[in-house]
């Protein structure tokens, strides 16, 4: 692809906040300390979680730069990039999260395979862009298709990186039609992220951003989209990313018995702490975020200082100081609700947090009964444990 390139080892990768955690260095994974992460209800770029199978391709001539869209649509075209700025710019507050976030601790139950994430693979940011559906539209398909006059039924998102799961080939992944041509599942070509061009680390020129889906299927650095009849049969769909149950291990998995993992099920995490904290006793605030996949809202988060006997209920969040409503427009659908609870801490205590979503999906209470060998979906209670003394706060 002219314009775009991307390099074979690590020698250009683009500078990075210091106060990242690396959890990978080559391919770069890292997220934010957790305090830093619900400090602001828009994740700045420099702190949203990195997330990376290969090194980072570079741009070398943005004018160059054209995404193709072909397979089986009417009139196959090539996009630059002036092309994409010309369509309607859409701006779309969502939360990214990794599947893997929180693997670590379910590997503290039983090992999973995986990259090892704390709770803040996972970021909200505010995206413009292209819709997808106005893109498609470009080559024929009209809004609300579920197939293609020539049987597309499956949108294929491919990348340049090379990654190793791939044998050297790029990442990429589909979504269905429908949720391609619909305008209403906000699925943008972005290229911006809180107001500026992506920066390298999280797709320039342009990626893919599927709201409320696993980050997975946001595809960076964009090179072409394939219309076809199947789903993508690439390693991160096939092999990947798919959610098994607690009896399925590397000996007898059997990786074609389940679907690729789309939507995120309710989660949420306490990150005014660590999984062990020293605190001073009496009142203080517990804070985190609550996120659901489909556009579904939180509907209420529980926090509790006794281990989950008894609970409180947070107040919810997103943005200055209009009251969130889970379902009112006015919220940000994709988005998460950030949380806060006063509670009275007298003595050692296992603080937890929970929360529920607008069809009443609410988080499992114990890791185990979600545990799979990729360790993927861990939205267990989240539970820290603080102790009581005078060396901290
Ligand atoms: N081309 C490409 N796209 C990609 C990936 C990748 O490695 N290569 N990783 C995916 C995964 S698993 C996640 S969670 C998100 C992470 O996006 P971020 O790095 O912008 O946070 O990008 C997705 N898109
Ligand atoms: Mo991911």
């Amino acid at each position: 692809m002219p314009g775009l390139s991307a390099p074979s080892d690590y020698s250009q990768e683009p500078p990075r906040h210091p106060a990242l955690r690396i959890n990978s260095e080559k391919p770069f994974n890292a997220e934010p300390p957790r305090s830093a992460l619900v400090s602001s209800y828009v994740t700045p770029v420099d702190l949203f979680y990195k997330r990376n199978h290969g090194p980072i391709p570079i741009v070398d001539d943005l004018r160059m730069y054209r995404v193709s869209i072909m397979g089986l649509v009417g009139n196959a075209k090539e996009l630059s990039m002036e092309d994409i700025w010309r369509l309607p710019k859409y701006t779309v507050t969502a939360t990214l999260q990794c599947a893997g976030n929180r693997r670590t601790a379910m590997s503290k139950a039983r090992k999973v395979r995986g990259v090892g994430w704390d709770v803040a693979a996972l970021g909200n940011a505010v995206w413009s862009g292209a819709k997808l559906a106005d893109v498609l539209e470009l080559v024929g398909i009209p809004k609300l298709s579920y197939i293609t006059q020539a049987g597309g039924k499956h949108v294929e998102f491919v990348s340049i990186d090379k990654c190793k799961e791939e044998k050297g080939g790029p990442y990429k992944a589909s979504i269905p039609l429908i949720q391609a041509t619909n305008p209403e599942a906000d699925v943008l070509l972005a290229y911006d992220m809180n107001g500026k061009p992506l920066n390298r680390d999280h797709g320039y020129p342009l990626r893919v951003v599927v709201p409320g889906v696993i980050g997975a299927r946001s595809v960076k650095w964009l090179d072409s989209i394939n219309v076809i009849a199947e789903e993508c049969q690439g390693f991160f769909m096939q092999k990947d990313y798919k959610m098994f149950p607690p009896s399925v291990n590397w000996e007898n998995i059997n990786w074609s018995t389940r679907r690729p993992q789309m939507d995120f099920p309710v989660q949420s995490a306490i990150c005014s702490l660590e999984d062990t904290d020293i605190v001073k006793d009496g009142k203080m605030t517990v804070k985190g975020y609550a996120v659901s996949g489909g556009g579904r809202g939180i509907e209420r988060v529980d926090v509790s200082v006794d281990g989950g006997k008894t609970w409180v209920e947070a107040l919810r969040y997103q943005k200055g100081d209009v009251p969130y409503i889970a379902d009112d427009i006015r919220s940000d659908k994709w988005a998460w609700v950030l949380f806060e609870a006063n509670v009275d801490v007298l003595q050692n205590a296992e603080i937890v947090a929970k929360a529920v979503d607008i069809a009443g999906n609410v988080q499992p209470e114990n890791v185990e009964d979600i545990w799979n060998l990729r360790g993927i979906l861990n939205t267990s209670w989240h539970k820290v444990h603080v102790r009581i003394g005078h060396s901290k706060m």
